[in-house]
């Protein structure tokens, strides 16, 4: 049974569905830069919690105005004056909406530009695809600001462009912005235009594979690297028991079968 997504509740995400299945979220806090106080982390995980149980096929991940995400709402963090134990628990609340991102078996594309930034950057790691822009640029502020990252960039950052870059972004406020920034492996894609455009336009192929397909890429893969390399190929030979005799894929596999499907061939 597909769970209903109540759209209209979201006060901090705007949430478009589409036709074809791909849902567009918009972090949609712009004169804050789309800084992620605590009201905005609930939204992600209830959306995040949801999604993969309400027929949403692939997720583009945007942010309203100039920037895609400056990061901790650092005036909230600051007005609140939380205790160690409330902002552990707030960082909690972090994974939890990161951890249904990476896990939760949906293609979720993020469309980055302007600042991607702290806790901005630690919520573009938890999507699966990054696409940035001309003007997108990366960086690590806490050092700077007294603070330490909580929301996983020690994690996926780090798995992103390896451990003594992320040192250093961390210690130095290092920008990484351009093609640079794709070759570190903080993007994959780099556009002229619009990162929002192409990002559909990725969301769009990934939303016509099986959804148990994608399910398997975009948890299976996540959950093997927790893995011994034993457990990891076992769980794998699993998962491709159960996604490789899908009913639903026959009709693929007969296409290939009598040649009318489309072939693997080089880019022109
Ligand atoms: C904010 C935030 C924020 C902007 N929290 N309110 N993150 C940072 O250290 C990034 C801090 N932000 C910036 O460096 C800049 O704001 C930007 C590069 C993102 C954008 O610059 P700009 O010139 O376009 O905007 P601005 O004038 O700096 O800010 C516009 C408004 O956004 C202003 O509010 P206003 O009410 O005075 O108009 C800013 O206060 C507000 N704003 N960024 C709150 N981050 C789980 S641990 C994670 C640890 C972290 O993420 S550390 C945070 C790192």
């Amino acid at each position: 049974m597909t769970l209903q997504l109540d759209t209209a509740c979201f006060k901090n995400l705007a949430i478009v569905a589409h036709d074809d299945g791909v849902w567009v979220v918009t972090l949609n806090r712009p004169t804050k830069r789309n800084a992620l106080d605590s009201h905005t982390i609930e939204e992600l995980v209830e959306f995040f919690s949801k999604a993969p149980r309400a027929g949403v096929r692939a997720i583009v991940l945007a942010g309203s105005g100039d920037h895609f995400c400056a990061g901790l709402d650092l005036i909230e963090h600051h007005q609140a004056d939380r205790s160690p134990a409330d902002f552990m628990h707030l960082c909690l609340r972090w994974h939890e909406a990161f951890n249904k991102m990476e896990y939760g078996g949906v293609p979720i594309i993020a469309a980055l530009k302007g600042a991607v930034v702290g806790g901005g950057l630690e919520l573009a790691s938890a999507a699966h695809i990054r696409v940035m822009d001309q003007t997108t640029y990366f960086a690590l502020p806490e050092g700077q600001r007294g603070l330490f990252t909580g929301g996983g960039a020690t994690i996926r950052v780090t798995d992103l462009v390896g451990k003594a870059r992320m040192i250093d972004m961390m210690l130095t406020g290092r920008v990484y912005q351009g093609q640079e920034a794709v070759d570190l492996g903080l993007a994959q894609y780099i556009t002229k235009g619009s990162s929002l455009d192409a990002a559909m336009e990725l969301a769009r192929k990934a939303a016509q594979n099986l959804p148990l397909s994608n399910f398997a890429i975009c948890s299976a893969v996540s959950h093997m690297q927790n893995m011994s390399a034993m457990d990891a190929a076992y769980a794998e030979a699993v998962m491709a028991g159960v996604v490789n005799t899908q009913p639903e894929a026959r009709a693929r596999l007969a296409a290939f079968a009598d040649k009318s499907a489309a072939r693997v061939r080089p880019n022109s």
